[in-house]
């Protein structure tokens, strides 16, 4: 296994698909950081319909082993989504570290996420003071 740090960065798709292009941005930047295993995430042409159980369960299959052997969760959650809310308690089962970013102005974050404080939460208003915290989380990771 390579020494790279192992992000899951998670986000909206079934939830609605308004801040992919977002979504696809981070992952970019996030990338200088480490290996993303989501970055399907980002990508606007795959079709995010609701499938057969055998495939919907394969996703579930995969994200969840991928899940368990990174070292970070990254999720935007300014469009809600029963998938990340799922995945940030499976992260937090599991004992890994859990960051949330979210936009105040554009949404109310749940209180089972804001109220829990496993995680720590990051308000942001705009890709440059996302990217600003962002740096400090892995500056402090790569000094552990
Ligand atoms: C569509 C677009 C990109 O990939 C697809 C196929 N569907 C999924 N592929 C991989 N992971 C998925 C898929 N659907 C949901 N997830 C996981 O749940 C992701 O890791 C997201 O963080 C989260 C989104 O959940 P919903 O409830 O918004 O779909």
């Amino acid at each position: 296994m390579s020494d790279s740090i192992q992000v899951y960065f998670a986000a909206s798709i079934r939830g609605g698909r308004q801040d992919v292009q977002l979504y696809h941005d981070i992952i970019a930047y996030i990338k200088q950081y480490g290996t993303i295993s989501t970055e399907h995430i980002g990508n606007a042409t795959h079709s995010t319909n609701e499938q057969e159980f055998s495939k919907d369960q394969m996703i579930y299959l995969q994200d969840t082993n991928w899940l368990m052997h990174s070292n970070v969760v990254i999720a935007e959650c300014t469009t809600p989504s029963l998938g990340v809310g799922y995945e940030l308690a499976f992260a937090e089962r599991h004992q890994i570290p859990v960051h949330v970013f979210y936009r105040p102005q554009q949404t109310q974050l749940s209180a089972m996420i804001k109220g829990d404080a496993y995680f720590h939460i990051h308000p942001y208003t705009d890709f440059s003071s996302f990217c600003a915290q962002i740096d400090e989380i892995f500056q402090s990771f790569g000094s552990r």
